[in-house]
């Protein structure tokens, strides 16, 4: 390399550190000002973490001030979120009103929000793991646009997850690899602040090196940014091979120990080790206290040359990379290195200290270039100015509004009467969309865990076929062995199969429900598991409904109805949960009609400005269907209820029910209107809507927005007042009891309330009291 340019790249790292500084002040004092300068109202610690945040500085000003490109999408370590909102603030994304408020209402969020946040943010991140595993689909995500020419090649982005080492603890992380590897995705850096240190402890050293391994064996890159340029050079001087050695065998505690105590400890202990070494010693001897505490803390993953050099080699090629940087938590401030350090907070004589150090003025704390000459705020302002991140580009976009499939046109998929199931109502409705030849039918992306035969895919993915970037045929079809399966393999399949890892489901289809924003391209994703599996991704259900991401999930076969299956597979705490998430529309249908208006109704949800995704909780069980007279129960459907039966005015008793046990409330039902002809039989199809709709209505009351009356108070009053309700519902009654609350009617409420077992569907529904005779039973007793 040529003197000059030489030179100029030194200049350039010796800027970029000074900014790197200017990041850490920044990250620094918008935490101190929450936590010390802030009025508090309510006494609690408002929290931050300035030592897991000064551990990443170094890496997210290399990345972020050179590396990143605007197509790139990166998910921020949760608790580095200062340092990302002050980078933000250095390009003129975040306001700085945002930075003083940092935790407080409306102001920049304690962990990078994609919903609550305005600086940009790419995924939220929280619970760690996810983040990580959400990277790798969203680059699936964006090879499945790639194939569809709907991404270009030239703006194919990186999809980063910067992660703290503890977060390797995470299984999430390990399901996602695996399933990265299926899938052969590129364009995946994982980049871990591998300062060994987790929230309680340092960690364990047996992992060490096992990491590296574990992702060359999953077929990643592996870089291990172990070193700094200072330590490089150290160490090629007489006696620094020792001196590298001792700190390769040293273990975590006692280096992050030493770390905390400084230069004339690091002596003293060094000192006493490499005795026998005299070049060590006297090369020691050359450092004062301080520079010696520098030589030993600052790692690759501080230095900038080290990881400018690994992001340019990174860039080469498409392949996924996994990052062990090595940093030190805390490092340059009080507590670096302690093992208690990860809540710390600096203290006022502390953050002035490190103020001063930093040549920052006192005053003007938030003026991130403050107490520099003019040259350099210049530099420092051409520097930002000039990262390829901080072009002017449109990163977050709106997709045009796809025509969806009508309510009718999927209402014909399911006619004809004779007994149905709402799962395969579902795989009706699935194969006649792969059918069609309009947009939406091309945008629609199916994804299942290993279910999706089970759970009526099928037909949809015979026709549409699997997608993968590696074309393969169909050897069963190819040797002529019968099948009714036929899955080749090709960029243009429309279904994502995946392996048995829930969690994985629900980060598939956070991705593909994000395209939108992320890619500017409307996916209608459908993804389908069995409906007690959805607690084993549950986090990453929230993870996905807290985004925003939209789609529609299908769980699938549910309850006790799953009779000979057993009490492992039965599901009970579903319904609940689902009405307890945010985000996600719940619906229980009974019937293949209102299964079909559901569908149509999800898929109008998925790209609804304040829509929501859906979840379909339904049933392999096979009844009767009903005949409809008018189209009344359709609006009733998509709202959460309708009278199946209507009451006569004043009737003081009615039967509620949700899903596959409706045979049981009719007949239930029936059997009562001999003695009772005014009582009414309610279907419920979403309790989750209903019960929106009703306490929004009761806020309206009393927030003066104008009364209204929800669907089921309006239901709910062609009863008599003190008319009582039988509810029943194949999971945990609790979803249905709360209907009693609307207007002081007094509830029976009959589900599931302990383990199910095998059995055949009049032996389970007796045995759990879910049969007609225990809704005649719960009636009598409200009628007595
Ligand atoms: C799923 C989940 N469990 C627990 C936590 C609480 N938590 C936040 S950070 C953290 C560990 C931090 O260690 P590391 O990932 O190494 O980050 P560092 O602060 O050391 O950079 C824990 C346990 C969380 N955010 N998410
Ligand atoms: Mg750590």
């Amino acid at each position: 390399m040529p003197d000059g340019s030489l030179t100029a790249k030194r200049q350039e790292i010796a800027l970029l550190r000074r900014l790197e500084e200017r990041i850490l002040w920044l990250a620094s004092w918008t935490i101190h000002n929450a936590n010390h300068l802030r009025e508090s109202r309510d006494g609690l610690k408002v929290g931050g973490h300035q030592a897991s945040c000064a551990s990443m500085t170094t890496l997210m000003t290399a990345l972020y001030m050179k590396a990143l490109r605007p197509q790139d999408r990166v998910a921020v370590k949760p608790h580095a979120s200062p340092v990302f909102h002050a980078i933000q603030h250095l390009f003129g994304r975040q306001s700085l009103d945002n930075l003083k408020r940092f935790r407080s209402l409306g102001g920049a969020q304690s962990y990078p929000s994609r919903t609550k946040d305005i600086d940009d943010v790419d995924f939220s991140t929280g619970s760690v793991g996810l983040g990580v595993a959400m990277t790798a689909f969203a680059s699936l995500a964006q090879d499945y646009l790639a194939a569809r020419g709907a991404v270009k090649a030239e703006g194919v982005g990186r999809m980063i997850s910067l992660l703290g080492d503890a977060e390797l603890d995470e299984g999430n992380i390990y399901e996602a690899l695996i399933e990265a590897c299926k899938h052969d995705i590129r364009n995946t850096w994982w980049i871990v602040d591998y300062n060994r240190q987790s929230l309680d402890a340092t960690t364990q050293d047996r992992m060490f090196t096992r990491y590296g391994e574990i992702f060359e064996a999953a077929g990643w890159t592996v870089e291990t940014l172990k070193w700094s340029r200072r330590q490089r050079d150290a160490f090629a001087r007489p006696g620094g091979e020792a001196l590298q050695h001792w700190i390769e065998t040293t273990p975590n505690d006692l280096y992050s120990a030493l770390t905390y105590q400084g230069g004339a400890a690091w002596r003293e202990r060094l000192n006493a080790d490499l005795e026998a070494h005299p070049e060590t010693l006297a090369l020691i001897a050359g450092y004062k206290d301080a520079d010696l505490a520098e030589l030993m803390t600052e790692l690759g993953g501080h230095c900038l040359e080290t990881l400018l050099e690994a992001f340019e080699r990174a860039g080469q090629d498409d392949a996924p990379r996994f990052f062990i940087a090595y940093t030190v938590k805390g490092l340059r401030l009080p507590f670096q290195g302690h093992k208690d350090n990860h809540a710390g907070l600096m203290t006022p004589t502390q953050i002035a200290e490190l103020r001063d150090r930093l040549g920052v003025t006192e005053g003007q704390e938030w003026d991130p270039l403050s107490g520099l000459s003019s040259a350099e705020r210049t530099a420092l302002k051409g520097l930002i100015a000039r990262a390829p991140f901080a072009a002017d580009v449109r990163r977050s976009h709106v997709a045009p509004l796809v025509a969806t499939p009508s309510a009718d046109e999927l209402l014909a998929a399911v006619a004809g009467n004779g007994e149905q199931s709402t799962q395969a109502a579902f795989g009706k409705v699935m194969f006649e969309i792969s059918r069609r030849t309009d947009e939406f039918s091309g945008r629609v992306v199916t994804t299942s865990p290993d279910v999706t035969v089970s759970t009526n895919l099928g037909g949809f993915v015979n026709r549409r076929g699997v997608f993968h970037r590696r074309a393969t045929e169909d050897v069963f079809k190819r040797r002529r062995i019968p099948s009714a399966q036929v899955w080749s393999m090709a960029e243009t399949g429309q279904h994502i199969e995946l392996g048995i890892a829930e969690n994985n489901l629900f980060i598939a289809l956070a991705a593909l429900g994000l395209t939108a924003p992320l890619f500017g391209e409307r996916l209608f994703p459908v993804g389908t598991l069995y409906d007690p599996f959805i607690a084993r991704g549950l986090d990453a259900l929230n993870y996905a409904c807290y985004q925003d991401a939209r789609f529609l999930l299908v769980a699938t076969p549910s309850g006790l109805t799953l009779a000979p299956e057993g009490g492992a597979h039965q599901s009970i705490n579903a319904p609940v949960i689902g009405m307890a998430q945010p985000g996600l529309d719940t619906y229980e249908p009974a019937f293949a009609d209102e299964t079909a208006v559901l569908m149509a109704h999800a898929f109008e949800r998925i790209q609804a400005v304040a829509g929501a995704s859906t979840y379909l909780r339904l049933s392999t069980r096979v009844i009767d269907q009903p005949q409809r007279l008018d189209d009344a129960w359709r609006t009733g459907v998509v709202e959460g209820a309708y009278w199946l039966r209507p009451p006569a005015p004043g009737a003081r008793l009615a039967i509620v029910y949700s899903g596959a046990l409706a045979p049981e409330a009719l007949a239930a039902f029936e059997a009562l209107s001999e003695d009772m002809p005014e009582a009414g039989l309610l279907a419920v199809t979403s309790s989750d809507c209903l019960h929106r709709d009703w306490t929004a209505s009761g806020r309206s009351r009393w927030t003066g927005e104008g009364p209204r009356t929800s669907t089921v108070e309006r239901l709910l009053a062609d009863l008599d007042r003190d008319a009582g309700l039988v509810t029943l519902t194949d999971g945990s009654p609790l979803a249905l009891s709360w209907l009693g609350s609307v207007r002081g009617q007094r509830v029976r409420a009959l589900g599931l309330e302990t383990f199910g077992q095998s059995g055949d569907l009049p032996d389970l529904y007796g045995k759990y009291r879910l049969d007609a005779e225990a809704v005649l039973d719960a009636c009598a007793d409200l009628l007595a």
